[in-house]
């Protein structure tokens, strides 16, 4: 028997890409997607086809006794050929997989390999705000094993799963370890004990050092060994996970509400093709936030990534990609892309759940086949993982009494009032009431946010006016609501960063979702970012200034926001001690504004500096749609005689009056006759006609684009109304 170890070889270099197998000649190294700069920049029109990548293997590399091909990711549907030979299929484009050349190599042999990000009815995702780039977008390692060695094609499988299963009374971990292998025997070695067995051993760990989150993330190392030399190892942590309806997210026994944010894999000019130092630095921006928990939306990201989280003790919500639609063929493919997901990062201590499915009945009924589907998954995700619980993102508008909701162990909704539609304190209200007619269900917060452009700036903001000052205010009365339902068993900010929806062209930007804390580039962090980071981050003593990009302002008066993690705030204009707070988290202050002004604040050592001045006509390049924004302007509040009905009222109180009312539905079904399909979604949907109802019709015109003389003319003609 040959006792040569496990190589691995990164082949990072040496291909060559293009968009037909004739035409592969554009020189390129790995990580790699041809969707860098056409998916980030807006349009819906980045390329979705097939491309080729093309490589020789030389004997140096492929003289092993057993030799895999490994692909870490590969997007979306790929085909791998050896001197032409189709040696292997695989459709999802965030797990990764791998291909066995034993016997098939010589001295120089050509690999091909074809991927598509094409539209399609069976691969998931197909429908979703995120740009699906296509690519060789992560490692692809060759690895050569001798002729005993553990499994290493079975769902790209680590070869090695360990189940360490705590006794907080105690103070042990029964840690089973199990192996797969074509040897007769293997050695297991946790902790410093080493057990031979034929493929599965236990372990006790006596005085157990905890994998504790944020402030202790212990890692053990299990290693399982053949005679043949080769090796695989893997990290994990002893911890104990638990939710409750009440108590929310306990972590090895203790009350640990999980407080964080969502991340997609991706970069502005680079697309998802990352590298280790650009994962490192994103975490050490979760860090610097203070958050303990991480969605990593909206597929399997980097092991890398996973890894990070491992060492930082950052809880994480894993997810595959079965997002907004239902397909009917894609049944498979969301099992495949499960198994492959646990199968892969099951070690993980870091991950507490796995995601089902986001927004799923978004477009798509709950109907049969969509609920006969999510009980496979969790049938999959109980079968394969006894140790974790399952979850569901679900989109606003679906009812709370859903049958979909029973299926997944814990709930979590993700909420957009104050945003799209609705008010903030809807919000609130939507989770009082979950939360009463569900008490023994365990509910969270998986999304929640508002698009910001750090170039726009007001001292009024609104919803829709894609102000940083906005999303600093919609973040605010978030923070307050959550920090007053300790049992949100997990709450993410959607999102981190900024990111590519190519579809989108909104907020001064194109192909960009702006709901980010920090810009795509990760160069700017916004107002809301520090927000977070005064309310989480207890290790950093800080003071942030609100609105220092917001510089001229034409009012004689000014507010003054600091954002900081310190109990007391002192703010200097100008050299000169003006003011000082004692508070939480958000000192506000206001000062006259007299011409250019040098501002500071001060906290128990640390401090910030800005610098705005008085202007005396509003700085244009600060407002986003200038036409919309004068709306507000449109109506002098005493020009509205309020025994009256007009565009101030909501849309349920007009509705109750039957000639107000009868003139609102007409013109909202003439509406809605225009607008089709969508329409009769909203129509159909008694949760969004109920918020609908609570919003004013003011804002309900504005959120359908409607022009000011139309909204002129309705508030004409209600003001013609008695209440
Ligand atoms: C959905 C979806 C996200 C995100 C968000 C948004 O809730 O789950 O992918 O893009 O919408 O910003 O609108």
């Amino acid at each position: 028997m040959r006792t040569d170890t496990r190589k691995i070889w990164n082949l990072k270099d040496g291909w060559f890409f293009g968009k037909s197998r004739e035409g592969c000649g554009e020189a390129v190294t790995l990580p790699h997607t041809w969707n860098a700069v056409d998916g980030q920049d807006g349009g819906n029109d980045y390329y979705r086809g097939c491309c080729w990548y093309r490589r020789e293997l030389t004997a140096e590399e492929t003289n092993a006794s057993c030799l895999f091909l490994e692909f870490n990711g590969a997007a979306h549907i790929c085909d791998v050929y050896l001197d032409g030979e189709k040696l292997a299929h695989h459709e999802g484009g965030y797990s990764a997989f791998r291909v066995e050349l034993t016997g098939k190599t010589t001295d120089k042999n050509l690999l091909e390999v074809s991927l598509s990000n094409e539209d399609n009815d069976r691969v998931y995702p197909q429908k979703a705000d995120f740009t699906f780039y296509g690519g060789l977008y992560r490692d692809v390692n060759l690895i050569c094993v001798p002729e005993e060695h553990f499994e290493l094609l079975k769902d790209g499988t680590p070869g090695i799963k360990v189940t360490p299963v705590v006794d907080l009374e105690k103070k042990t971990a029964h840690v089973t370890v199990e192996t797969w292998h074509n040897a007769s025997s293997v050695e297991i070695t946790v902790n410093g004990e080493t057990k031979t067995v034929e493929s599965k051993a236990e372990f006790v760990i006596e005085n157990v050092h905890l994998w504790d989150g944020v402030d202790d993330p212990y890692l053990y190392t299990a290693t399982a060994r053949l005679s043949s030399g080769d090796e695989v190892s893997t990290r994990f942590g002893c911890r104990v996970f638990e939710c409750d309806p009440q108590k929310g997210f306990l972590l090895n026994g203790r009350n640990y509400p999980l407080r964080g944010v969502s991340r997609h894999q991706d970069l502005k000019g680079k697309g998802n093709a990352l590298s280790y130092e650009d994962h490192a630095a994103d975490m050490k921006i979760v860090r610097e936030i203070g958050a303990n928990t991480l969605r990593l939306a909206h597929y399997q990201q980097a092991q890398e990534f996973y890894d990070l989280c491992d060492e930082n003790g950052i809880v994480v919500w894993a997810e595959i990609p079965f997002i907004t639609m239902y397909m009917k063929n894609g049944r498979e493919n969301t099992l495949s892309q499960m198994r492959e997901l646990i199968t892969q990062c099951y070690n993980h201590p870091s991950i507490a759940v796995w995601g089902l499915s986001n927004e799923i009945t978004a477009a798509s009924a709950v109907n049969e086949e969509l609920l006969e589907n999510h009980r496979a998954l969790q049938e999959l995700c109980h079968r394969m993982d006894p140790t974790r619980l399952t979850t569901m993102a679900n989109v606003f508008m679906l009812e709370i009494d859903s049958p979909i909701l029973e299926i997944p162990d814990i709930n979590s909704y993700n909420l957009y009032f104050g945003w799209y539609l609705g008010e903030l304190e809807q919000t609130d209200e939507f989770f009082d009431e979950f939360h009463a007619k569900y008490p023994d269900r365990v509910i969270g917060f998986s999304e929640y946010g508002a698009d910001a452009n750090p170039a726009y700036h007001s001292s009024q903001p609104e919803k829709g006016d894609y102000t940083e000052e906005y999303q600093a205010l919609y973040h605010e009365h978030m923070l307050k609501m959550i920090e007053e339902r300790p049992y949100l068993w997990a709450t993410h900010v959607w999102n981190l960063f900024d990111f590519a929806a190519d579809g989108r062209d909104e907020g001064g930007k194109h192909g960009e979702n702006q709901k980010g804390l920090v810009t795509f580039d990760r160069s700017m962090r916004k107002d809301a970012f520090y927000l977070y980071k005064a309310a989480w981050n207890k290790t950093e003593p800080f003071a942030h200034l609100c609105g220092k990009r917001y510089v001229n302002r034409c009012e004689e008066e000014t507010e003054i926001k600091v954002y900081s993690n310190q109990s007391e705030v002192r703010l200097y204009v100008d050299g000169t001690l003006v003011a000082s707070e004692s508070g939480k988290t958000v000192f506000r202050f206001t000062i006259p504004l007299l011409g250019e002004h040098l501002i500071r604040a001060e906290a128990d050592g640390c401090s910030d500096v800005m610098c705005i001045r008085r202007v005396s006509e509003p700085d244009e390049s600060y407002v986003f749609n200038k036409a919309a924004k004068s709306v507000t302007n449109w109506f002098d509040a005493d020009e509205i005689d309020p025994s009256c009905f007009s565009i101030n009222d909501t849309l349920g109180e007009i509705r109750q009056h039957p000639k107000a009312g009868a003139i609102v539905n007409a013109m909202m079904a003439k509406g809605a006759s225009e607008r089709g399909d969508v329409a009769d979604a909203v129509k159909d949907n008694p949760a969004l006609q109920r918020m609908m109802g609570r919003m004013t019709m003011l804002s309900l015109l504005k959120q359908g684009g409607a022009d000011e003389e139309s909204i002129k003319q309705l508030n004409r003609i209600l003001q013609g109304i008695k209440k």
